[in-house]
């Protein structure tokens, strides 16, 4: 690691999140982890050698969020890489019997909570002029898969989103990022299958899922990148998980 960072994490508090805190803890970087369950967050930074601001904060709430930048501590204020990371599925129903609660708060968290966070860090990261974002997307948003209805329609909207700020941030020296990872274990199917631990276990049986390590080593390995350099997209995907082929729905 070149340089020492400020670094804001969403979704610290479980899966990639809390993994990519671990990581860059031991590059050295300062982190502010945000989430929704506070406790969590202040077991985390008792283990991380690093400093660390943590911050409950619901990033659907909008101005939540804009009271968790405007109350960042002068030494965490200069936030120089975000991390879109909070999110999740919720159900895997096939639409016509999907919840419509659901799908709400896949968008509010996955669209309009990320929408809310980068608004937030970009300013400042224009005026310093460099900055990187990253934003955590998945392979759903273009593999069709039954089930995934609006949770893949959400993560088309994060890899549209991350190319067009990329147009918008042309010559400012603010980077994106967009992260795209295949099935990994971690609290994503508990809270996917509703806590149906049966669902969980049958769902991973039998084949080698991504951990929470791989994703955070490649969030690692993104802001190790020269300042000239900007991975625009990165699929990163379980040996054991490849494309399907298009479905046949066969009358005989
Ligand atoms: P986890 O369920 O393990 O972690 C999700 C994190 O998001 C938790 O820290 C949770 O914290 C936080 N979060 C959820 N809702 C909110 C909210 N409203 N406000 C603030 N924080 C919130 O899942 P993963 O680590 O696996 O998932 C992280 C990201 O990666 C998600 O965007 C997911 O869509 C994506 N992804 C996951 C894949 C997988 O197979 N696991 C594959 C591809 C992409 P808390 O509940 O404390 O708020
Ligand atoms: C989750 C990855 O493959 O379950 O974003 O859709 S997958």
């Amino acid at each position: 690691m070149n340089k020492q960072f400020t670094i804001l994490i969403t979704g610290a508090s479980a899966g990639f999140g809390e993994a990519t805190a671990r990581v860059l803890a031991e590059a050295g970087h300062k982190l502010v982890l945000v989430a929704r369950r506070k406790e969590r967050l202040e077991k985390l930074a008792g283990e991380l050698k690093t400093k660390v601001h943590i911050a409950g904060c619901d990033v659907t709430d909008r101005k939540a969020v804009e009271r968790l930048f405007g109350e960042l501590p002068p030494e965490f204020a200069d936030i120089d890489v975000l991390v879109n990371n909070a999110g999740l599925a919720l159900g895997s129903q096939p639409a016509p019997d999907a919840n419509l609660d659901d799908w709400d708060r896949m968008v509010d968290t996955n669209i309009k909570g990320l929408m809310y966070v980068t608004r937030q860090a970009l300013p400042r990261m224009t005026e310093r002029g460099s900055g990187l974002i990253i934003n955590i997307g998945s392979v759903s948003a273009f593999l069709p898969y039954r089930g995934s209805n609006v949770y893949g329609a959400t993560k088309a909207f994060v890899r549209q989103f991350s190319r067009n700020l990329r147009a918008d941030l042309s010559g400012t020296e603010v980077k994106v990022t967009n992260i795209e990872p295949g099935a990994a274990r971690t609290e994503f199917s508990e809270v996917r299958f509703k806590g149906n631990r049966q669902q969980f276990e049958d769902y991973y049986q039998g084949w080698q899922p991504l951990e929470a390590e791989d994703i955070a080593r490649t969030i690692a390995w993104v802001i190790d990148q020269p300042a000239h350099v900007n991975i625009d997209n990165v699929e990163v995907w379980p040996l054991d998980q490849t494309y399907g082929g298009a479905a046949l729905n066969k009358k005989q």
